[in-house]
């Protein structure tokens, strides 16, 4: 963040402006010309409650130790806003994945940022445990009364009467039971140090919302325990009213059934939570973790070294599909390997692709940034990845599904109709497959064998097995040539 003085002769004034550095300098999920627009829409709340935290952390100082933890629902992408350490959590897990990091590093500072869909419907579980257990952590609960990201289902904490995608006629309170307050159901729990819910609506407010933020993380700087703060939130797109009604009506419909207000505070009396002493002694993690000696190592072979993989396509191509064939495959060649996938959360257009790694060594980390050999699937993959693969490394062509070739010179291309050769066995459906022996002819990691072996074990009927193993010879035949 700068400030800026300026000085007139009667005056002297100092604006602070610009992005805290606890928010990345460009903001790279939408390409816009600025790089500065988030995936959020006009009105958002999550958008305000980032930039508290962010500054938040900035004049705390915090933002080296933190680790943010992304939900699933819109927020899902603050990993491309926050500059601190990120995890992206599994549906309602944030909590889960939070009392790993707060145990394991207790020195980080850690936020799990959830939706109301995420927290109170998906994870109840997992947010009431961790805060039974009193976790050092700091939890974020954005509660916008709907599933923002999957296009506006009720949701745990939506009003009654409140029309939904799924509740039409307004939520029935006499079949759908009453909207969750999670605050007062959380602040009845013995271990939480601290439960507030405030409202990001207008200045006032807003002003409360940054204090509520600085305590609870002030609270985790001093291993006070877990803090809850919960956010009332917009979703105009959702609640289909502009941002200044959407404003209005947490003003008028949330605030009355969701009182904003301290629902506990034991600042005073909570006591630092000891630390335990981190276990350094590789033998000793062995032993916790089960592992016995070199018992995960890869059997003797020759060495492949490591394969980065990256298998992209439309959703419904099987891409994700594709790898996780090659990774059960190489897993139970005995070789090292890991499986990714995403997909895009956007409600229209969808993309898949996964990450696959194979080793005859450990693999540190699943991410493939550079991959060695990229599947495009269809053209936008091949759009959006050939300039990631690695040098000398190659891009192999679903030919039947892209109009161009690979314009780097510096990898080698092959061209395969995957779509053609599986629609010429009558099974479009298996173009991954081709891919996939198309791959193993360009790249013999292993005897197709064990892909056969794969395909025996994931389809029922002996048809679906012959013809996927057709699939993989055509392909493999193909991709030699
Ligand atoms: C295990 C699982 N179940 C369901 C989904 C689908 N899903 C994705 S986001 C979402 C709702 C998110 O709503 P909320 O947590 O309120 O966050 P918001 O989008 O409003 O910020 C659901 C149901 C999923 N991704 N994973
Ligand atoms: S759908 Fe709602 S919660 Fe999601 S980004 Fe848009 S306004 Fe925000």
């Amino acid at each position: 963040m700068t400030t800026t003085t300026i000085t007139t002769t009667t005056t002297t004034t100092t604006i602070t402006k610009g992005k805290p550095s606890t928010f990345y300098e460009t903001f790279e999920r939408k390409a816009g010309k600025d790089k500065l627009t988030t995936h959020y829409c006009p009105g958002c709340g999550h958008g305000r409650v980032h930039k508290l935290v962010a500054e938040a952390l900035e004049e705390m100082g915090l933002g080296d130790r933190t680790i943010f933890i992304s939900p699933v629902g819109c927020s899902v992408f603050a990993y491309y806003y926050m500059n601190t350490g990120n995890v992206q959590a599994p549906h309602g897990r944030a909590p889960a994945v939070g009392t790993g990091l707060a145990r394991a590093r207790q020195d980080s500072i850690v936020i799990s940022y959830q939706g109301d869909g995420d927290l109170a419907a998906i994870g109840t579980a997992e947010i009431v445990h961790a805060a039974n257990r009193g976790e050092n952590m700091t939890v974020f609960f954005i509660n916008n009364a709907i599933y923002g990201m999957t296009g506006g289902q009720m949701a745990p904490t939506t009003m009654v009467g409140q029309k939904t995608l799924t509740s039409p006629y307004g939520r029935d309170a006499a079949t759908e039971g009453y909207p969750m307050r999670m605050s007062e159901l959380i602040a009845t729990l013995e271990a939480p140090v601290y439960v507030e819910r405030v409202s990001c609506t207008d200045v006032k407010n807003i002003h409360k919302c940054r204090k509520a933020i600085r305590k609870a993380l002030q609270l985790q700087v001093e291993r006070k325990g877990f803090s809850f703060v919960e956010i009332l939130s917009t979703c105009p797109t959702n609640w289909k009213m502009n941002p200044q009604d959407s404003i209005k009506w947490i003003q008028e419909v949330m605030e009355p059934y969701y009182k904003p207000g301290v629902y506990k505070d034991k600042t005073a009396e909570a006591k630092p939570l000891p630390k335990s002493a981190p276990i350094t002694d590789p033998d000793e993690l062995r032993r916790i973790l089960g592992l016995e000696k070199g018992k995960t190592e890869a059997k003797t072979r020759a060495s492949i070294g490591e394969r980065r993989i990256k298998i992209a396509g439309f959703g419904g191509q099987g891409a994700l599909t594709a790898g996780a064939m090659l990774a059960t495959a190489g897993m139970n060649e005995g070789l090292q390997v890991t499986w990714l996938p995403s997909y895009g959360p956007e409600m229209r257009g969808g993309t898949a692709n996964c990450s696959v790694i194979i080793s005859d060594k450990r693999i540190g980390s699943p991410l493939v940034m550079r991959p060695d050999v990229l599947i495009a699937m269809n053209r936008p993959s091949l759009d959006a990845f050939e300039q990631e693969v690695a040098p000398g490394g190659m891009i192999i062509v679903n030919s039947s599904m892209i109009d161009r070739k690979v314009s780097r010179s510096d990898i080698k291309a092959v061209y395969v109709p995957f779509t053609e050769l599986a629609a010429g066995l009558g099974l479009k459906a298996a173009a991954n497959t081709v891919a996939v022996g198309a791959f193993l002819a360009q790249e013999p990691l292993f005897d197709r064998e064990r892909i056969f072996e794969v395909l025996r074990t994931s389809f029922k009927k002996k048809e679906a097995v012959e013809t996927n193993i057709r699939a993989v010879d055509e392909g493999f035949n193909f991709g030699r040539t």
